[in-house]
């Protein structure tokens, strides 16, 4: 059995760790050897319910919303050291659920550090506004007040991180919440909830629930008694859950992933255009949602560029995550790597060229697990589905193009609009291209790295809304205005005969 961090009961409601009421249980497994690490409680949808009206209890009636933001502070700030004293046993916890690198685990528990202090710092910030009406007997406020009881539905790629955007943003508003992790990869956010009880949050504020989308999805996402959903996720599902939202006008945020274009001009510096669009399309096995999966290079250098990607993707240690020599770690599920291989088929089959990888790894060793080499398929056209669909694997398509305005085009050519990177030693080219092109977060020489103060989310199917920076805050603040007249008088506006 892993770490007792995680372990039976799994579903935390109104402050009390409980089994799923049916009965039901989850295995987890590891996807790089396929054994089974753990074996999980299994919510059924009265779970759902149950959890919901914990979380509606406590705002309605509880008075978290009332808390003094000192003190709500003060719990964000408790829970980021908890976070820090089991450092170890969550980013071994992540490794083992997710595949990823232990490197990367590490990455991903400091950030998920940084962002509840963030969320603690920016919290007493304050964002009222006053208003000067022009009459002094007028006090004009708008303040913030917490949007309410939230769902918050992560996916399974950056678990505990993404999860944490929502979770410390929602806390330090004060809003109370359900929190459903993927069914994939739940054992991080189980841990995560242990500290949130150990740091003392009163009960019924933040609720978790282990299960499928499918069984309590409509639980938490087709209900008046949510007024805010936070899903991260697949844009099938995000649709679903926006028509169900629709239903009964709950807000909705919305993270849908992306088709991330990095755009490589010819006088960029090559060496560290190379790297960067090998680690910004292959780190995570490509299952990041601002992967760099779709490389647009000038075709004065792409030939050069193409057979360098190469050698250097070919090089790449793929193993296990525990393992300190892999670089990068398996897919996160069979099913998953089945998603990705047909995508590569569709991609032989639409006449790309595949250059390298499109295969699972020969080495004994890795049969187990759901391996996939990283892939690069050359000669690739903007129409293509592997070109505009989001594979969340390891393939990298490659076009070509012949001057900036073709460059842009292509990279505004998809229905997403997460990321995108450009490489110049042109700062004035480069200035003019990140802003013509439309995607939440464009990367000027650099690709991938984001800080928890600037917002993170995109344009178009890319989702609705803003995770981190002080929009990720006000996703769960309704704003209210205030009118105080302190000098009532009447007004005199019909006459008194
Ligand atoms: O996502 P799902 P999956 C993309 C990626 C991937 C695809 C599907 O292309 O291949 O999405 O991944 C919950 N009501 N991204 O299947 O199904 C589900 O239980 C409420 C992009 O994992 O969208 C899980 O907790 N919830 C992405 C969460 O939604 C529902 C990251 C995500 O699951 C639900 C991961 C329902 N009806 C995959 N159905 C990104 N944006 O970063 C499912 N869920």
């Amino acid at each position: 059995m892993l770490d007792e961090l995680c372990s039976p009961p799994n579903l935390y409601i109104d402050g009390k760790w409980v089994h799923a009421v049916g009965g039901g249980t989850r295995d987890i497994v590891n996807p790089a050897d396929g054994t089974v690490i753990a074996t999980i409680d299994e919510a059924d949808r009265a779970d759902a319910v149950t959890a919901v009206a914990a979380a509606r209890a406590a705002f309605d009636t509880g008075g978290w919303p009332q808390t003094p933001v000192t003190e709500r502070v003060a719990y964000l700030l408790r829970i980021a050291d908890l976070l820090g004293e089991e450092r170890d046993a969550l980013a071994r916890i992540e490794t083992l659920d997710t595949g990823k690198t232990l490197r990367e685990s590490y990455i991903d528990i400091d950030d998920v550090i940084s962002v509840f202090r963030y969320y603690a710092n920016l919290a007493v910030t304050g964002a009222d506004r006053l208003i000067d009406t022009g009459n002094p007997a007028i006090i004009s406020r708008v303040v913030r007040e917490p949007v309410g009881v939230c769902a918050l539905i992560a996916p399974w790629n950056y678990p505990l991180l993404q999860m944490s955007w929502k979770i410390a943003p929602a806390l330090a508003a004060g809003c109370t919440m359900v929190a459903k992790p993927s069914e994939v990869t739940p054992l991080s956010t189980i841990a995560l909830m242990r500290l949130i009880d150990r740091a003392g949050v009163p009960p019924g504020v933040v609720n978790l629930i282990q299960s499928s989308g499918g069984t309590v999805g409509s639980a938490l996402t087709d209900t008046p008694d949510v007024d805010l959903i936070s899903f991260t996720g697949g844009a099938a599902t995000g649709e679903t859950i926006a028509r169900n939202a629709a239903t009964h006008i709950t807000k909705v945020a919305l993270e849908l992933g992306g088709k991330n274009p990095h755009i490589i001009c010819a006088d960029a510096d090559f060496d560290s255009a190379v790297d960067a669009v090998l680690t910004g399309a292959f780190l995570h096995s490509g299952q990041v949602c601002s992967a760099g999966t779709r490389l647009i290079v000038h075709e004065s250098i792409a030939d050069d560029f193409v057979t360098e990607l190469t050698r250097r993707a070919r090089n790449i240690r793929i193993g296990p995550g525990m393992d300190e020599a892999s670089e990068t770690g398996p897919l996160v599920s069979g099913q998953h790597r089945a998603k990705v291989e047909a995508y590569v088929a569709l991609g032989i089959a639409e006449g790309a060229t595949l250059i390298t990888g499109g295969s699972r790894p020969d080495d004994k060793h890795l049969q187990a697990g759901s391996y996939f080499l990283p892939t690069i398929f050359d000669d690739c056209r903007r129409w293509m589905r592997i070109v505009q669909e989001e594979t969340f694997g390891p393939i990298l398509t490659v076009e070509r193009f012949t001057d900036d305005a073709e460059a842009i085009a292509l990279g505004n050519d998809t229905a997403y609009g997460l990321a995108a990177g450009v490489r110049t030693a042109d700062p004035a080219r480069g200035e003019r291209m990140v802003r013509a092109l439309r995607h939440g977060t464009v990367w000027l020489n650099d690709f991938g790295y984001y800080t928890p103060a600037a917002e993170w989310g995109g344009f178009g199917r890319s989702g609705i809304g803003r995770e981190l920076g002080p929009s990720g805050l006000a996703e769960y603040q309704e704003t209210k205005h205030i009118w105080h007249n302190t000098a009532p008088a009447v007004g005199g506006w019909f006459a008194d005969n």
